[in-house]
């Protein structure tokens, strides 16, 4: 399959892209990294999830082989070393041995971790939870009020204080306005895997249950202005995207995923992801939808908002 590499080319209105493939070099905190234990791994997705001890706090530390991009075929085939495994035949197995540029680990730290997010990256059996209008107020909400993970690295974003040489769009109204930037979960490094997230300039809307007829405009505009920043900077058009929210979220401020359609993003599945475009329709037909409809959504065993449905015999 055909790699397609990131463009680099400015788009009108963006601010300064970061360099990709050019990231600066920083010291190896993860030389005192201390496995506690492995919190998951994916054979087929490459990736292992763990947690530890950094400094005395703890820790997750993610890790994931990157995919192979075509302009490092090349290299790659150049100036590796080739090992051979087994010959028989036509057939024959080696082992690449690759220059270590293109031989990256993406690797992701969470640190200073909460027990929260120890549990969110733990494999975990799941359960489907059915959630009226009325156990949202009465269930889910009392629990996210008192209980999300912290939305700092939002506000860190919105105030340019973290990742600002990463945005890739940007729409400065208050009401309407958005900040379009790669997820942390992308290396950039080619289309294939695209991930973009628009998190909202407007404050306080928690998640889709917040949404009525009155965020319309502002969900035209990401959804209008999103794809066409995509399109201007990544060359993919809005046919190619996958542009939904997650419902539950795991950050309550709002935000919506731009992914290229095909990648199997974690969470892009019927259960978890619901279409900008029929979220806007559901808001025109009813402006309550959201507020009144029931929603289902996949909790892990453990997630003690799955306690909660089960304590008021919801489950
Ligand atoms: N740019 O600091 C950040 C940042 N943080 C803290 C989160 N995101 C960030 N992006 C930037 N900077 O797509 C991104 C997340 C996510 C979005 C929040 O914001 O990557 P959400 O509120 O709907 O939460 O979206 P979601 O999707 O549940 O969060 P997340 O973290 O993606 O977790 C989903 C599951 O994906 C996890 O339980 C995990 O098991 C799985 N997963 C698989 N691969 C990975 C991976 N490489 N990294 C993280 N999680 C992964």
């Amino acid at each position: 399959m055909r790699q397609k590499k990131v463009k680099r080319a400015k788009a009108d209105h963006e601010i300064g892209a970061g360099e990709i493939g050019k990231e600066p070099e920083s010291e190896n905190i993860l030389a005192e990294f201390k496995t506690t234990n492995v919190l998951s791994f994916s054979a087929r997705e490459k990736s292992i999830f763990i947690h530890g001890k950094l400094a005395d706090q703890d820790a997750v530390v993610i890790l994931e082989k990157t995919p192979i991009t075509e302009d490092s075929l090349a290299e790659l085939f150049s100036d590796s070393r080739l090992k051979l495994d087994m010959r028989n035949d036509i057939y024959s197995t080696y082992r690449l041995q690759a220059p270590p540029q293109l031989n990256e680990i993406k690797t992701t730290v969470v640190c200073p971790a909460t027990e929260k997010h120890v549990k969110k990256y733990q494999r975990q059996e799941t359960f489907l939870v059915e959630e009226t209008g009325e156990d949202y107020q009465s269930i889910t909400l009392p629990y996210i009020q008192k209980q999300s993970l912290s939305i700092q690295w939002v506000y860190n974003i919105l105030e340019k204080k973290a990742e600002a040489e990463r945005i890739v769009y940007e729409d400065l109204d208050p009401d309407v306005g958005f900040v379009l930037l790669p997820d942390f979960k992308w290396d950039q490094k080619q289309v294939d895997n695209l991930y973009l997230i628009a998190i909202t300039h407007q404050r306080g809307i928690r998640s889709l249950r917040d949404l009525t007829s009155e965020h319309l405009p502002l969900l035209h505009n990401i959804f209008q202005k999103g794809k066409a920043a995509i399109l201007q900077r990544y060359s993919l058009p809005s046919s190619k995207l996958r542009v939904y929210l997650h419902y539950q979220p795991s950050y309550y401020h709002l935000h919506v995923h731009f992914t290229k359609l095909g990648y199997e993003a974690p969470g892009c599945g019927v259960e978890r992801a619901h279409l900008l475009a029929d979220v806007i329709q559901n808001l025109q037909s009813d402006p309550e939808y959201y507020r009144t409809r029931t929603l289902y959504f996949p909790l892990r065993a453990d997630d003690e908002l799955l306690s909660k449905f089960k304590e008021a015999g919801r489950l």
